[in-house]
């Protein structure tokens, strides 16, 4: 098949999952095009199926906005003239879902039909999208297009309830490498990191407000005042200095370490015991996910597509969002003897199993094809 991707380019979850998803394809043979403003950041190597058509926006003094979105439907109409595409696939409905009905209409006048899959990540419903500056229009999107999917039965649910959707969402749950996502022999960086063989906990995200960073430093005091341990503290984003401050105020500051925007994370999580992922609201976790594979256990909130991923007891444990006292509680139990930290890492490893990559992918094929022979 010939299929195009919509996505965020950026180190976001929704353009993850679509690159992923994209270069699995790829190496099963389907054409994959990316359009999107830049380069995918996990779009890092020459494949030979992958094709990334960059989107400009042509700029003049009268805008104060420059219009993405039609010159992203235009790029998405001229790719799918030229490559034939067979059908487009959007991850994360704001804007794409609209940009991809917008195109498929003008490539309808045209006599080409150009089919629409939207998969929902998010905050596109959560946050975003229920906006009253979006909602009519993702409605709109989410309705029109072909086939819709969420990434959990949680969002699933989210997005019935925010919005007056006619359409059928099936779900079809995030998936993880395991290629790339296994635990891989860093005892270098271990030593590196706790000498002393303290434990190491790990987080990593977006550094946005509804991921709660403060929360996971308030989490990693309660654990360091009990055992010794070390957090690491991956990614960066908007809340990144205030918790930082935060940091600085706390005795034991110089055992928590800011390690920005690593595109290994492999590497880094192969030598954690523990990743906090305390989020106001999450669709699925897939840097829970990342954790899993590598054998972390997750102390999480139980919010939204969460409790789908991090069984409590067995993978790790939840707790109600903001109750630090309860995760630092939970992370002691697992953290405590060698004995129960085992056994949580090889349950977390388990459970990544269920998401192979290899298991999810064929959901989507199957999908793709129902819709292009749905004409
Ligand atoms: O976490 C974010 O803010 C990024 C966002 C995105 O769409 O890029 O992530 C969402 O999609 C991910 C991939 O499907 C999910 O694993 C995340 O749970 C979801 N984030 C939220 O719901 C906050």
């Amino acid at each position: 098949m010939k299929i195009g991707i919509l996505c965020y380019p950026t180190f976001g979850g929704s353009g993850v999952v679509a690159t992923e998803l994209g270069k699995a394809l790829a190496e099963k043979g389907h054409s994959i095009h990316f359009i999107t403003y830049s380069q995918p950041v996990r779009l890092e190597h020459f494949q030979e199926n992958v094709f990334y058509h960059e989107v400009t926006v042509a700029d003049y003094p009268l805008f104060e906005f420059a219009p993405y979105e039609t010159a992203l439907t235009s790029k998405l109409v001229d790719v799918a003239r030229f490559e034939q595409l067979d059908l487009v696939h959007v991850h994360y409905a704001v804007p794409h879902a609209s940009v991809a009905y917008m195109a498929k209409q003008i490539l309808k006048e045209q006599g080409i039909h150009l089919p629409f899959i939207t998969t929902l990540h998010g905050t596109d419903i959560t946050l975003v999208g229920k906006n009253e500056s979006y909602s009519p229009v993702v409605t709109f999107g989410i309705n029109q297009s072909d086939a819709v999917t969420s990434v959990s039965e949680s969002l699933r649910a989210s997005t019935y309830q925010n919005f007056k959707i006619t359409k059928e969402i099936e779900v079809i749950p995030n998936f993880i490498d395991l290629q790339r996502f296994s635990k891989l022999k860093k005892e270098h960086f271990r030593r590196a990191i706790a000498p002393n063989n303290e434990r190491i906990i790990i987080h990593a995200s977006n550094f946005r407000p509804v991921k709660r960073v403060s929360d996971v430093v308030e989490v990693f005091k309660r654990i360091n005042q009990v055992i010794p341990s070390k957090l690491l503290m991956i990614g960066d984003g908007p809340d990144r200095s205030k918790v930082e401050k935060e940091c600085r105020e706390y005795v034991a500051c110089d055992s928590i370490r800011f390690l920005g925007k690593l595109e290994a994370v492999e590497e880094v999580l192969s030598v954690g015991d523990l990743f906090i992922l305390p989020s106001e609201s999450e669709s699925f976790g897939l840097a829970a996910l990342e954790a899993m594979a590598c054998q972390v256990p997750v102390i999480s909130s139980n919010t939204g597509g969460i409790p789908e991923l991090n069984v409590h007891g067995v993978t790790g444990f939840m707790s109600n969002v903001g109750d630090v006292d309860d995760m630092a509680k939970n992370a002691l139990s697992i953290l405590t003897t060698d004995a129960s930290l085992t056994v949580f890492k090889s349950n977390a490893l388990e459970q990544a199993r269920k998401f192979d990559i290899q298991r999810i992918m064929p959901l989507y094929e199957q999908l793709y094809l129902r819709v292009i022979s749905a004409k």
